[in-house]
């Protein structure tokens, strides 16, 4: 392939880590790579694993990216997101547990990313305010703005274009009637950095999904009073402890005091929305811009990665489904798409590409619950490792059956439990303290792990 093609990725997170990952990859083995530029918003690599204290707007006028708080620790198995080519083992040296605390997570990542010649491609401090397909040259037009000089740069042109921005940064903030005469704390989950301010509170959090389940948790575990989870459409379910429950939808607020659905009432200190992030890329070009809830297949997306409603094949996604399978999807999904931009990888025709995107929707419109969904993403990283040509079996579905069930046994403790490595074959130590007593989850307290 020709030197001069040029590659703009966006996005220094871990599916845009990825694809410079795999470029660097061919580069070291001698082959030939096209000029790639990376572009990300933030100060440095990492995404949301670059944990910002910050909230709202950030120095430079941008919306923060960041949605993690401080005490997060991974709410899957370690095993179910470990690398092939770089395992837990390799970096820390030892073994470690299951369900590491945010920081750890984001030590094995730069791990990875040092191994590689990978920085010098990124542009930090750079957001991408424009993105446009010229269809007379077959190329891209790029605005990119340098938020430390307070301008944007002369229009950049690339052959191919790759978003990596994830879809976790802008909340959906639904309203309710009073919500704005309520005398407390309202957020959405976007801004929740920790969990001290709540300390004997009685908390309202909106939603039934991941950040729902693990922000009550996060209160519980700091000293909330009292948590009530409100859903829309159906219960978590879990076997919670007395100070957590569960009751259906908000239909007001009056002062303190929030009306359910089935008609009970509960005087509540905070309400945190835990109600999801919108899909935004207010920087593309109508056609090239992806509409999607979170959801396991979004339409349009051949292999889930390649954007065909711009009929130009240039144009790619990563890491914009919902996410069981996390940094192995990323890496394999960099992959497939590093491999179509060498011309490696033959694309299918247009029709072929159609009715296999078909597939998969109507497949993933069957599934009934959360094991045929872990099912479901399995069956699709298999299929796209093995176009991608990737080398290792990324399956892990019986580590995430089994953490459901874990989950469902007691939520309070399936952090506790202990997986296998499927590169390494090791059963994880259990860590020294259970997750809900483990106030200090430092990196340095964490590995400082028994058997
Ligand atoms: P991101 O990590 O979001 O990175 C996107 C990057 O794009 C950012 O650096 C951002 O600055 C940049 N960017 C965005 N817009 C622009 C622009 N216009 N110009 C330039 N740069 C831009 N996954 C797990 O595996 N385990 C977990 O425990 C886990 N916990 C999570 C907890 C929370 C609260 C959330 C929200 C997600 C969690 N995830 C977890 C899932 C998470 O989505 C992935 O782990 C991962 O961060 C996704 O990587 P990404 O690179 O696709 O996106
Ligand atoms: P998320 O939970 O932030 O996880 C993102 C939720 O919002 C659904 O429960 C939905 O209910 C609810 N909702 C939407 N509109 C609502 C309304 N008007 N009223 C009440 N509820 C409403 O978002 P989603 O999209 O999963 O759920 C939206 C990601 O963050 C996860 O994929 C996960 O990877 C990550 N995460 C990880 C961790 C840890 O690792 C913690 C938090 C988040 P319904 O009824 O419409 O389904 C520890």
């Amino acid at each position: 392939m020709s030197k001069a093609k040029r590659v703009c990725v966006i996005g220094a997170g871990p599916s845009g880590m990825s694809v410079l990952f795999h470029f660097n990859k061919l580069k070291e083995q001698g082959k030939e790579i096209p000029e790639i530029v990376c572009f990300d918003k933030q100060s440095d690599w990492g995404g949301l694993w670059k944990y910002s204290w910050e909230t709202g707007i950030d120095q430079f006028g941008e919306p923060v990216h960041g949605s993690m708080y401080r005490g997060l620790w991974s709410n899957g198995p370690k095993e179910a997101l470990e690398y092939p080519d770089y395992t837990f083992e390799d970096h820390f040296k030892k073994a470690i547990p299951s369900f590491p605390p945010r920081a750890v997570l984001f030590d094995y990542l730069q791990g990875r990313w040092t191994k590689g010649h990978l920085r010098h491609w990124i542009r930090f401090n750079h957001a991408v305010r424009q993105v446009t397909y010229n269809d007379d040259t077959d190329d891209f037009s790029v605005v990119v703005k340098s938020l430390v000089e307070d301008k944007d740069l002369p229009v950049q042109k690339f052959d191919y274009l790759i978003v990596a921005t994830g879809h976790f940064s802008v909340p959906h903030v639904p309203s309710f009637p009073g919500i704005e005469e309520f005398p407390g704390r309202v957020m959405h989950s976007h801004d929740f950095r920790n969990a001290y301010q709540f300390q004997g509170q009685t908390l309202l959090v909106v939603g039934s999904s991941y950040s729902a389940e693990d922000i009550a948790l996060q209160n519980l575990k700091y000293g909330a009073k009292k948590i009530i989870c409100s859903y829309k459409t159906r219960p978590m379910g879990f076997k919670w402890p007395p100070a957590i429950t569960e009751r259906p939808l908000v239909t007001k607020i009056v002062g303190k005091t929030v009306h359910f659905k089935d008609g009970t009432t509960a005087d509540v200190d905070a309400i945190i929305l835990c109600t999801g992030y919108y899909f935004h890329f207010p920087f593309l070009e109508e056609r090239l811009r992806l509409k999607a809830r979170n959801i396991l297949y979004p339409a349009g997306m051949y292999k889930n990665v390649l954007w065909t409603e711009a009929g130009n094949n240039k144009f790619f996604y990563i890491g914009m489904q919902d996410q069981y399978y996390t940094y192995t999807m990323f890496d394999a999904q960099a992959k497939w798409t590093v491999n179509c931009i060498t011309g490696e990888l033959k694309l299918p025709d247009k029709e072929a590409m159609k009715k296999d995107i078909e597939k998969w929707i109507t497949k993933m419109n069957e599934l009934k619950d959360c094991h045929d969904d872990i099912n479901f993403q399995t069956e699709y990283l298999v299929d796209i490792a093995k176009d991608a040509n990737y080398g290792y079996d990324l399956d892990t579905a019986q580590q995430f059956h089994d953490w459901e069930h874990h989950k469902h046994e007691d939520i309070l403790t399936y952090r506790d439990q202990s997986h296998a490595s499927k590169f390494t074959g090791t059963q994880s130590p259990i860590h020294h303290s259970t997750f809900m007593k483990a106030l200090d989850d430092s990196m340095a307290t964490f590995l400082n792990t028994k058997r």
